[in-house]
């Protein structure tokens, strides 16, 4: 696994040198809506200190992010009167990651709405 790169887009985001639309912070999360949403409320967590994705995560890390995900689905189940949520996490490219600083996924869902592509 290669190594962190602290050029990523979300560090960037983290350092404010790129704009995003943050929804939640605490001391060691960030949320913010995804740029390419695959559903209406589509929002991307992300812990504050550098980690690519789940395989090199510390525990703590991951329950720092982990916790934040459950405070935002709840959120936005509500937020946006969804009737479930789906909670997506990639890891390296071969898994469908693009960005790599650890993310997760989280999309409210209604009954019958397909994400976007
Ligand atoms: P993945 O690494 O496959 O989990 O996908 C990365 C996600 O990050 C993808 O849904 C689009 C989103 N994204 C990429 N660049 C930016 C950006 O500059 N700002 C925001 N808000 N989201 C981004």
């Amino acid at each position: 696994m290669s190594a962190y790169d602290p050029e990523n887009i979300f560090a960037k985001i983290l350092r404010g040198e790129i704009p995003s639309t943050q929804v939640y912070e605490d001391d060691e999360t960030l949320a913010f809506m995804d740029i390419m949403p695959r559903v209406d409320g589509h929002l991307l967590v992300i812990p504050k200190t550098p980690c690519r994705n789940v395989l090199d995560a510390s525990p703590a890390q991951l329950e720092a992010v982990i916790r934040t995900v459950q405070k935002l689905a709840q959120a936005s189940k509500l937020a946006f009167e969804a009737d479930g949520v789906t909670i997506q996490q990639f890891n390296e490219a071969a898994g469908g990651q693009e960005v790599f600083h650890l993310h997760f996924h989280v999309l409210p869902r209604h009954e019958g709405v397909a994400p976007r592509a």
